[in-house]
C-alpha cells in the first residue's frame, strides 16, 4: 500500500528570493488521523513563558522538542531541551528524508488548541540551524492559513496548510522571508504542526 504522495503531488510556491515546496497529501487521511491522535496523546506538551519587549506572556500555543541528540534549541528567550524521538516521529522523519535531500536531527512541535492560538511573525534563522536551513513542516488536524511576508520587498504569500500536508522551506527562504500562523476567529479544533530541522 502506498501511503505517501509521489513527487507529482508537489506544488512549488512561486516565491521570489525563496524556495518553498508544498505536498498537500503527504499523508493520506487515515494515516493523518492516526498520527494526530498519537501525537496529541503521547507528546510531552508544555506551555512556556516568552518575553516580548520586556514583558512576560504565556506562549499562545503548546510546544515540545524531540531529537536524536541532546542539542538544545533557543528562540524568543526560551531554551528547550529535547526528549528522544518517539517511534512515530522517527517514521515521519524518515518519510520526509526519502523525498527531500535533507536529513534532520530535531523536531519542534506546536499544538494550536483553537483559533486563539497562533505563532507570530518570525524566520527560522537561529545560529544553530546553520546557513540556508531546510525546514520540513508537517500539519495534522484543523486547516490553518500560513502567511509569508518578504523582509524588504512588499511581497506576500499565503497557503492553507491541510491535514496530512508537508511544506518544505529551503534555500534563502529564512534569509529573505518571515512567516506566521495568525489567529482565526472561525477555528475551534486543534492543529498539530511538526517542524523538522537540523540543530548543529
Ligand atoms: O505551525 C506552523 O505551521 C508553523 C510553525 C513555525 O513556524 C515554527 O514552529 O517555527
Ligand atoms: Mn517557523
Amino acid at each position: 500500500m502506498n501511503l505517501f504522495a509521489s513527487e507529482n503531488d508537489c506544488i512549488p510556491l512561486n516565491m521570489i528570493d525563496g524556495d518553498v515546496l508544498y505536498y498537500p497529501t503527504f499523508f493520506d487521511t487515515n494515516q493523518a488521523n492516526r498520527l494526530f491522535q498519537i501525537l496529541n496523546d503521547s507528546i510531552q506538551w508544555q506551555q512556556d513563558d516568552i518575553k516580548v519587549f520586556g514583558k512576560i506572556y504565556r506562549q499562545p500555543r503548546l510546544t515540545a522538542l524531540y531529537a536524536n541528540n541532546k542539542n538544545t534549541y533557543s528562540y524568543s528567550n526560551i531554551t528547550m531541551k529535547p526528549y528522544q524521538f518517539t517511534e512515530e516521529l522517527l517514521m515521519i522523519k524518515e518519510e520526509i528524508e526519502n523525498i527531500s535531500s535533507g536529513t534532520f536531527t530535531t523536531c519542534l512541535l506546536n499544538l494550536y488548541r483553537d483559533g486563539q492560538d497562533s505563532n507570530g511573525w518570525h524566520a527560522d534563522n537561529e545560529k544553530e540551524l546553520g546557513p540556508e536551513p531546510i525546514i520540513a513542516s508537517v500539519s495534522f488536524g484543523e486547516e490553518r492559513w500560513f502567511h509569508f511576508k518578504h523582509k524588504t520587498k512588499s511581497l506576500k504569500q499565503k497557503i492553507l496548510l491541510q491535514h496530512g500536508s508537508l511544506l518544505i522551506m529551503r534555500g534563502k527562504t529564512q534569509e529573505n522571508w518571515l512567516h506566521q500562523l495568525p489567529k482565526s476567529k472561525k477555528v475551534i479544533k486543534p492543529r498539530i504542526n511538526l517542524t523538522f530541522r537540523t540543530i548543529h
